[in-house]
């Protein structure tokens, strides 16, 4: 398999559905429009939907019945992107290689460009087609746990929480498992139900989601330590000026690269059921596991 060929087709895919799905730049009233589409065509890897899209190819199912939820999860994404740069949250000037929103449309717009991403997402999400085994409204549920409340805020709630402060292992899983593992293990259930997955399937591709969420943030925590602004596209060493924990700063960085591997191996097993179909998807954890930005 030729990784960088199948990751840029797949992000073409993407990219074109994303196009078609966001109201044009020149749609009134324009300014929100421009801004939603400047966040998410700024240059993001477009991680979640190409793993939505995996899922579903690893089912044999069909690649355009996974591209509403795949472009909805990537709308959600950059929302808690524009919304976490915000002067409120984390304050960043820089994202995906360029100014944040609030630094070009200013922070009103910005908090509504977010806003209207999110609200999108169920909009494009819904052009979805059912499946024998689930319904739209399972689909749209799906979702909103992702995002909500219970999942992606909270694990916002508690990193903001616990900036500053002496927190547990158990209190970072819990922030990295929200904040960061539950879109990823939903962007892959929901590749997973658009191939109308088998409830055995399903368990198994959410194990595996979830430890690949996992495995993906602690890499982030590390690059934030090992990497430049310049290579991220983001402002490097973040973390440790807002003195969050992270795994390099809980354990060192030799065991929070030893807990990476562990959880990439761990997300890997639980790929074994598929066989050879599940090529994609462990080309994809190979791939997050070596990646430098
Ligand atoms: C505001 C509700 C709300 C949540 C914000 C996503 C998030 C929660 C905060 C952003 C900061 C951060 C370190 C989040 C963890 C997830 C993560 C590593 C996001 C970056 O994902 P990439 O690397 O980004 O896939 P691109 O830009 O490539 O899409």
């Amino acid at each position: 398999m030729n990784f960088s060929r199948y990751w840029s087709v797949r992000q073409k895919q993407v990219d074109a559905a994303l196009d078609h799905f966001l109201p044009s730049a020149n749609t009134r009233p324009k300014t929100i429009h421009q801004a939603m589409r400047y966040s998410i065509f700024a240059g993001g890897k477009r991680l979640r939907p190409i793993i939505c899209l995996a899922a579903a190819e690893v089912l044999r199912g069909k690649i355009d019945a996974a591209l509403p939820q795949a472009c909805a999860v990537e709308c959600i994404h950059t929302y808690s992107l524009i919304h976490d740069d915000l002067p409120c949250m984390d304050n960043d000037d820089f994202r995906r290689g360029k100014p944040t929103s609030h630094k070009v449309y200013g922070e009103g717009i910005a908090v509504l460009a977010g806003d209207a991403l999110l609200t999108i997402a169920f909009e494009i999400a819904a052009r979805c087609k059912s499946q024998p085994r689930y319904s739209h409204a399972e689909i749209v549920r799906e979702i909103a746990t992702a995002a909500g409340s219970q999942a992606l805020v909270a694990g916002q709630v508690a990193d903001l929480e616990g900036e500053g402060k002496k927190i547990t292992p158990a209190d970072l899983r819990y922030i990295h498992e929200n904040k960061t593992a539950a879109l990823i293990a939903s962007s892959i259930r929901l590749g997973a139900m658009s191939a109308n997955a088998t409830p055995k399937q399903l368990k198994q591709l959410t194990e595996f989601g979830q430890s690949l969420g996992l495995a993906f943030q602690v890499i982030d925590d590390i690059l934030d330590v090992t990497q430049t602004t310049e290579k991220l596209g983001k402002s490097a060493g973040k973390d440790l000026k807002a003195q969050k924990a992270t795994y390099p700063a809980l354990l060192g960085l030799e065991k929070a690269r030893e807990e990476a591997d562990r959880l990439t191996r761990k997300a890997r097993a639980a790929l074994k059921p598929f066989g050879k179909d599940a090529a994609p998807l462990e080309a994809i954890a190979d791939f997050l596991l070596k990646r430098e930005s």
